[in-house]
C-alpha cells in the first residue's frame, strides 16, 4: 500500500488546548505521526513519498473561501492585534445571536469555530494545507487504478464543516478528497468514519447529497464530543435523505458490539454500490484512549481492517483521530495491515 506523508505537519503545534478547564499540551501533537511512521518502517511498508502540491481549488470544492481565507491570514491578523498567545475564541455566534462576520480577529475567530479546545498557531495554515495535499495526493493514487493508499494526515479533518474549524481540524481532508474522486468521475462515494468522535464536520458537508453515503461509529452525543451531532435519528435530508448513518455507542463499548455496527455499516456501504471508499482512520476507540470511552484491542484492529477489506473496493484510508502515543502507530498500521492481508 503506498502511503503519503509530509513532515510540514510539525508547523502545527499548539502549545496549549482547553481541557477541564486547564491549558495543558494539546493531545493532538506532531509526535503521533512519528510513531505512525516508525510502526510502518517497522512493518516493512516503506513505500512512502511526499504529496504534491495543493491545488486550492480542490479545497475550496468543500470549504467556503472566507473561511479559507481567514484561515491564511488569521495568524497574521492576531499579531497585528497585538495578542501574543495562541488563537483561542471567546465568544462564538451561538443561539439567538447574528450570524454575521465580524471585522475584529477576534470576532471572526468566533465566527469560524465550534469547539475552542482547538488553538491556531503561526504554522496552522502551512500545516492544514499540507495535510489536505497528503489527502489528495494519495486519493489520485486510488483514483489511477490503486486498490489502496493511506494519506497519513495531519492535522485531522472530520470534525471541520464547510466554514468552521474546531475538534482539533481545520480543512475536511476525507471530504476534500471525496469531492475530488466525484469530480474525477466517480458516481458514488462511501465515507466510513471509524474514529471514536462523530464526524460532524463530514456529515453535515453531504447531508444534502445522495452522491456521497456517509456512516459513522462513535461515541455518543449525550456522552461525549463533538456533543451537539451524530445521533442515530440524522438520516440526511433532501436528496441526502437516506444517505446517513449513524451508530452512536456508549461508554465502555467493546469490540463485540463495535464490530456488529460496522457490519451494519459495511451492509448500507455494500447496498449503496459506491465506486470507491474513504475510510476517516481514528484509532482513539482503543481501551487506553485518554479522551476517549470504547474498549477495542489491539488486535482488533487488526479484525476490522479485514472486515473493511471484505467491500473489494477501492479504498482511501485518511488519518484521523487517536491519542494513546504508544499504542497509535500499532494500532492503525493493524487496521492497514488486516486490509492488506484479508
Ligand atoms: C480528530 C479528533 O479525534 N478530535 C477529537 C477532538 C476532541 N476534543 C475535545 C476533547 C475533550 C475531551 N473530553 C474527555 C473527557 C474525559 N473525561
Ligand atoms: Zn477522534
Amino acid at each position: 500500500m503506498k502511503i503519503i506523508y509530509s513532515e510540514d505537519h510539525r508547523k502545527h503545534f499548539a502549545q496549549g488546548e482547553i481541557y477541564g478547564g486547564e491549558l495543558v499540551t494539546p493531545f493532538e501533537r506532531p509526535s503521533r505521526i512519528e510513531y505512525i511512521l516508525r510502526e510502518l518502517k517497522a512493518r516493512g511498508m516503506t513505500d512512502i513519498s511526499g504529496p504534491g502540491r495543493l491545488d486550492l481549488k480542490a479545497v475550496t470544492r468543500i470549504h467556503d473561501e472566507g473561511f479559507v481565507e481567514f484561515l491564511r491570514t488569521a495568524w497574521k491578523e492576531w499579531t497585528r492585534a497585538g495578542y501574543r498567545g495562541e488563537i483561542i475564541a471567546t465568544a462564538i455566534p451561538n443561539r439567538s445571536l447574528q450570524q454575521r462576520k465580524p471585522r475584529l480577529i477576534d470576532g471572526k475567530v468566533g465566527y469560524y469555530t465550534h469547539s475552542v479546545e482547538t488553538a491556531i498557531t503561526a504554522g496552522t495554515w502551512e500545516a492544514a494545507c499540507s495535510s489536505a495535499a497528503v489527502a489528495l495526493t494519495a486519493q489520485k493514487i486510488v483514483a489511477n487504478g490503486a486498490s489502496s493508499a493511506f494519506a497519513l494526515c495531519r492535522p485531522p479533518g472530520h470534525h471541520a464543516h464547510d466554514d468552521l474549524y474546531g475538534g482539533y481540524c481545520f480543512l475536511n481532508n476525507a471530504a476534500i478528497a471525496t469531492q475530488a474522486f466525484r469530480d474525477q468521475g466517480a458516481k458514488r462515494v462511501a465515507i466510513l468514519d471509524v474514529d471514536f468522535h462523530h464526524g460532524n464536520g463530514t456529515q453535515d458537508i453531504f447531508y444534502e447529497r445522495g452522491d456521497v453515503l456517509f456512516c459513522s461509529l462513535h461515541g455518543a452525543p449525550e456522552d461525549c464530543y463533538p456533543h451537539f451531532l451524530g445521533y442515530k435519528g440524522e438520516k440526511g435530508r433532501g436528496k441526502g435523505a437516506g444517505y446517513n448513518f449513524n451508530y452512536p455507542m456508549p461508554p465502555k463499548t467493546g469490540f463485540a458490539r463495535w464490530s456488529e455496527a460496522l457490519a451494519d455499516a459495511l451492509k448500507q456501504i455494500r447496498r449503496y454500490k459506491p465506486d470507491v471508499l474513504v475510510v476517516s482512520l481514528g484509532v482513539d476507540t482503543f481501551k487506553d484512549d485518554p479522551i476517549s470511552f470504547f474498549r477495542l484491542t489491539s488486535p482488533d484492529f487488526t479484525r476490522y481492517g479485514a472486515m473493511i477489506a471484505k467491500l473489494k473496493l477501492p479504498t482511501l484510508f485518511v488519518m484521523e483521530g487517536g491519542y494513546a502515543i504508544e499504542a497509535i502507530g500499532v494500532n492503525t498500521v493493524n487496521v492497514l495491515e488486516g486490509f492488506e492481508n484479508a
